[in-house]
């Protein structure tokens, strides 16, 4: 296995170095090494067998507008269907999917920054969203089971048959596919959208967030009133689970937003279907309701933005002002006249409180037209923070530079 990498590694950086590369960002252009050193002689092999590397990435990253002195480049451009996003403490990044049923360990093996190989270590899954990775185990969410690959760091190879950790969430397909995600008290936090646009809960564990034990027992729902959430993270001063959610289509071009929320205490109902943002009652579901009687978001997002994946900005890679924020990425819309997201935001935090919401990376969408769909941002270790991307099928890493 370690010498087969090795010439799958020399092949790709062989093929890298022979071929022009895509134009980066020039505000923040990363010093990038000169990899023909690491060519060990298997020259020949690689032009013989170029299917054995990564193809060159298409889309244009130069349309990518950043904040002055970051920059973008592709960490993979071969991820179909790319979506949530963990990243073990070996250095290997999972990568889930939804119509495509894979799910992918992207690889880098030479500490680049930019994948060599990616290995589909499980297919045939029921929209397999949701990944989290927990001593040596990765985590995989499908609509209905939770499934743990088991010392999968050492076995992308030879991938071991899943232990069923659960398999009795709701299997309706309808914001059936999940964001996982392990909390600072060990336990598996698994989402269960609403199985409609807009509709009473038909049961209890509907529009919620539940949790449970890494062996899958004891699970509990600690959050109500959630149409969609499909990513969230925890406070790193606080501890406190913050976790975006989709608003309801269907009520014209500017309304609901979509929504940034904080879970203050187990227990809080956020509205759904009831109340939208801050102050939308709900046409159908909202008569005689208020929306004080709900808890409110600390941030109203666009609407239609389609917001799905946060985290906290915990490293120092990037400027003071991004240091404890939250960055989203924001799929896009299309219950809209004129597309709106298809971009990263980012989300100042003061305290408990959402102070900003501003535009950190677009380009996605040039005028009407879409070439890219962020899903999910996820930090590395260095500070610098990968964004995922289902449509054009990539996964980008963002970089400070410098002024
Ligand atoms: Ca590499
Ligand atoms: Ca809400």
């Amino acid at each position: 296995m370690i010498r087969a990498t090795i010439a799958t590694l020399s092949i790709a950086a062989v093929l890298t170095a022979g071929c022009p590369q895509q134009p980066e960002q020039s505000a923040a252009a990363e010093p990038e090494p000169v990899r023909i050193a690491q060519v060990d002689g298997d020259t020949q092999l690689a032009q013989a067998n170029p299917e054995n590397a990564l193809p060159e990435p298409t889309p244009p990253l130069d349309q990518i507008v950043l904040p002055d002195g970051f920059g973008i480049h592709y960490y993979a451009s071969d991820v179909p269907g790319a979506r949530s996003m963990t990243f073990s403490p070996g250095g290997i990044l999972y990568v889930g999917t939804r119509d495509e049923g894979n799910v992918y360990a992207v690889l880098d093996r030479d500490g680049d920054h930019r994948a060599e190989q990616v290995v589909t270590i499980a297919s045939g899954l029921r929209m397999p969203n949701g990944v989290a990775w927990r001593d040596g185990s990765l985590y995989v969410a499908e609509v209905s089971r939770i499934l743990r690959y088991d010392d999968i760091d050492n076995r992308l190879d030879n991938p071991p048959e899943p232990v069923v950790v659960r398999d009795d969430y709701p299997t309706d397909r309808a914001h059936g596919w999940k964001f996982i995600a392990f909390g600072p008290d060990g336990k598996l936090y698994v989402p269960v959208g609403a199985p409609c646009n807009i509709c009473e809960s038909p049961g209890e564990i509907y529009a919620s967030i539940t949790r449970i034990n890494a062996d899958g027992s004891n699970r509990e729902i600690i959050a109500r009133g959630i149409r969609n959430t499909v990513g969230f993270d925890w406070h790193p001063g606080t501890g406190e689970l913050w976790f975006t959610d989709n608003g309801r289509d269907g009520m014209g071009d500017n309304i609901p937003p979509d929504e940034l929320n904080r879970l203050s205490e187990e227990g809080l109902h956020f509205g759904y279907p009831y109340c939208h943002g801050r102050d939308v009652l709900d046409p159908q579901f909202g008569g005689g309701r208020s929306c004080d009687d709900f808890t409110l978001p600390e941030a109203a997002l666009g609407p239609h933005v389609a917001a799905l994946g946060m985290r906290f900005y915990r490293g120092d890679a990037f400027p003071e002002r991004y240091r404890g924020g939250v960055f989203i990425a924001e799929h896009g819309s299309w219950n809209r006249t004129n597309k709106i997201g298809y971009r990263v935001m980012y989300v100042p935090i003061q305290g408990s409180s959402a102070v900003d919401y501003e535009v950190f990376a677009q380009g996605w969408l040039q005028g009407e037209q879409n070439w890219g769909r962020p899903v999910d941002v996820q930090e590395l270790p260095d500070g610098s923070l990968l964004v995922s991307d289902d449509y054009a099928g990539a996964i980008y890493r963002i970089v400070y530079a410098g002024e």
